[in-house]
């Protein structure tokens, strides 16, 4: 248990339960895999986060990635009270749509044409129809581990929450539907050539993670992406890169820049809404110029395009261009990998630590993490004792062994040197 006062959270926990499934608007955020009850949270403020108990932590899940800037960023609000004050949402166009469309087009040289929607799963799943469209082909690839959100054909050997909680699929996705999804081992361009082979002019698309974010941080072996982007090519699939994570985290132009990799269809979330609810997916001319009104593929959505979400992305990206923010974030990031590989060093310990960029993972494995099934030799038990330490020390990570952690632009030196200090002191308690 957790050595911090959360007296008044788990009060509002039991008041959640009555009213909302597992207490909670989304799975992970219910601690289960760390076996306490969730913390509630008052206040973020830069890099910090405040529960309502007044324990203060050092934020590393950031909302799950979007806030690259760090909490209530005063660029943000600023820009957010002023699009408020003519109206939350109009069901019509606005010009901060076309100017967040004409940033992510502009940075992302595979993206002639990108539609907003409200999540990134509404990304992907939009993604998918519109391959499925374009090509009359039904079968899609995907990667064990990966996650691209709830849609139906995604909840197989997916990971995030899917993963953390041991569902073996979902109850509710028809067989039908599950025929239609296979199944490569990422790392594994063999895995997909045998899909592919066996499966000969039915495949849509392959959708991929390029960098694994939900089984941890899983870095794409270097040719590995350039492989699959020539087998697809030549065997005319569409690729689609669920960018929803690494969009603007790994690099500005995010991890096609990083690689060196031209998709047809990206999906994008988290930071292009600076916090607010937020997907996009974009691509190809000839694929996208296929969506409605133009196109026969349908795909719609009441408050997509919200000024709000948009005013605030338009913010966030904006500041990530003209700060040029990424060799600082590198910087830090890298002097946090140095120190917890520093503590481990000194205490005798050999787990992994995979890294890109803002985006790490601490794995409780002796194995190198290079694809889903060393991921899972993790020690869940021990990494749940971790977190509980490191709650008590001031630090917050995802309650998951098989999530991302994120540094902001907004922790310092010193955050990044407490953190240090409470994972040396986490890490010996555990021994
Ligand atoms: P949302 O529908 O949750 O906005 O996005 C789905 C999604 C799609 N693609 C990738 C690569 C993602 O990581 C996600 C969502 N990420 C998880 C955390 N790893 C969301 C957290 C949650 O489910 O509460």
């Amino acid at each position: 248990m957790s050595g911090n006062n959360l007296k008044e959270s788990l009060t509002m926990f039991k008041r959640a339960r009555k009213v909302i499934p597992g207490g909670v608007n989304s799975p992970v955020r219910a601690f289960k895999s760390v076996g306490m009850n969730p913390v509630y949270i008052q206040r973020g403020e830069g890099s910090k986060i405040f529960d309502i108990d007044g324990n203060e932590y050092i934020d590393y899940v950031c909302s799950w990635g979007p806030l690259i800037l760090g909490h209530a960023d005063d660029r943000i609000l600023k820009k957010l009270a002023e699009y408020a004050q003519r109206g939350t949402s109009f069901g019509a166009n606005t010009k901060i749509e076309i100017k967040l469309a004409e940033l992510i087009t502009e940075t992302y040289s595979s993206i002639e044409l990108v539609r907003m929607v409200n999540s990134g799963t509404e990304a992907a799943m939009s993604a998918v129809r519109l391959a499925r469209g374009c090509s009359g082909r039904s079968k899609i690839i995907k990667f064990e581990g990966c996650y691209h959100g709830h849609g139906d054909s995604f909840l197989i050997k997916a990971g995030s929450g899917v993963l953390t909680l041991g569902i073996p699929g979902s109850p509710g996705v028809t067989e039908h539907t599950a025929q239609d999804t296979l199944v490569a081992r990422f790392n594994d361009i063999e895995s997909v050539e045998k899909l592919i082979g066996s499966n000969k002019s039915q495949i849509a698309a392959v959708i991929i993670e390029p960098v694994m974010g939900n089984a941890g941080v899983i870095p794409p072996d270097s040719e590995f992406l350039k492989n699959l982007r020539e087998l697809t090519l030549t065997e005319d699939i569409i690729l689609i890169f669920d960018e929803v994570i690494t969009g603007f985290r790994v690099a500005l132009g995010g991890a096609q820049e990083l690689y060196g990799i031209d998709p047809d269809i990206t999906c994008l979330g988290k930071i292009i809404g600076g916090g607010l609810p937020v997907g996009a997916f974009g691509g190809k001319r000839k694929y996208m110029e296929q969506l409605a009104p133009d196109g026969p593929v349908y795909q719609a959505g009441t408050l997509s395009g919200n000024p709000l979400a948009m005013a605030a992305g338009y913010e966030t990206l904006s500041v990530l261009i003209n700060d040029d923010v990424y060799p600082a974030l590198e910087k830090k990031s890298k002097l946090l990998e140095d120190g917890l590989k520093e503590n481990m060093k000194k205490l005798h310990l050999n787990y992994s630590i995979n890294r890109v960029g803002s985006m790490m993972s601490l794995f409780f494995t002796g194995h190198d993490v290079h694809d889903f099934d060393s991921a899972v030799t993790s020690d869940t038990g021990l990494f749940s004792r971790y977190f509980h330490e490191m709650l008590a020390n001031g630090v917050y990570l995802a309650p998951s062994q098989f999530e991302t952690s994120f540094i902001s632009v907004a922790h310092n030196n010193e955050d990044i040197e407490k953190t240090i200090e409470a994972n040396y002191l986490s890490l010996k308690s555990l021994k």
